[in-house]
């Protein structure tokens, strides 16, 4: 087995004792940083997307697998210039007014960081007001949505109207989420797309940015 196999199977293990001592083995070794990220904590995550949407794997061990994952990440980081960091896009997301349910949420934010993308996550409780300045001032491509209350998931639609009005609508593709959340709604609303989990949700991204 590679380094880059042991290191993306520990990803999978979620075993971030494991993923720090090879990843630091890897960066003595004089291993490329973008390849450990790219061939083996990237790697591994991917696996673990694949199973966790097959059902073959659950919400903690794909958090356990994401730590790992981040854990690797944080031994990296300094070693990249900041514009060598592969980024797949701008991620702007946030559980919406009055919800203060974020654990699928940051399951989503891992699981899209584990992907590549640049994440800004503006937490839980956000009115359509701070979703239009945070555009304004991220300029993010994509906005995401989380609501797990069928009281705030209108919200939702508060906010794309905000953004409409605020002239952003076109400038960014909006996904949303959350257990009572269905892709009729997001049709409804002019969502630009609905994803039932956190795999689902990073998918998503990757089609609407192309
Ligand atoms: Co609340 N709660 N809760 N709660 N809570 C639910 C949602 C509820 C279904 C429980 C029930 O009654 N059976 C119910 C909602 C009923 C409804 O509206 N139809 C409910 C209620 C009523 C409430 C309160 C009103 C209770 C009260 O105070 N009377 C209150 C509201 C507070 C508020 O938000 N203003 C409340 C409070 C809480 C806690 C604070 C105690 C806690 C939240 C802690 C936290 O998040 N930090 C909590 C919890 C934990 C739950 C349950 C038990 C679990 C939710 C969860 O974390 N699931 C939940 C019942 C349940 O779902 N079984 C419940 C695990 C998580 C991994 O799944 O969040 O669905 P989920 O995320 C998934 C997908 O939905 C999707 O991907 C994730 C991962 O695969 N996804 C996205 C989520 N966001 C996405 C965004 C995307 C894409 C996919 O794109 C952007």
């Amino acid at each position: 087995m590679s380094d880059f196999d042991t290191l993306a199977q520990i990803v999978i293990n979620g075993d971030f004792g494991g993923a720090k001592s090879q990843t630091q083995k890897m960066i003595d070794n004089g291993t490329d940083p973008i390849e450990i990220i790219n061939q083996g904590l990237m790697a591994g995550m991917n696996v673990v997307g694949v199973r966790f949407k097959a059902g073959d794997m659950y919400v903690p061990e794909v958090m356990m697998s994401a730590r790992a994952m981040s854990t690797g990440i944080e031994l990296v980081k300094p070693l990249i210039a900041e514009r060598d960091m592969p980024t797949a896009g701008k991620v702007l997301i946030g559980t919406v007014k009055g919800d203060l349910h974020d654990i699928g949420k940051k399951l989503v934010v891992m699981m899209m960081e584990s992907a590549g993308f640049e994440i800004v996550d503006l937490g839980v409780d956000i009115d359509p007001a701070t979703f239009v300045k945070a555009v304004r001032e991220h300029s993010p491509q994509i906005i995401g949505m989380s609501a797990l209350l069928t009281t705030t998931m209108l919200s939702m639609k508060d906010t794309i109207e905000a953004l409409t009005e605020a002239g952003l609508r076109d400038s960014v593709k909006i996904i949303i989420g959350g257990a009572p959340i269905t892709p009729g709604f997001a049709e409804q609303i002019g969502a630009d797309g609905y994803a039932p989990d956190a795999a689902a949700a990073t998918d998503l991204c990757r089609r609407l940015i192309g």
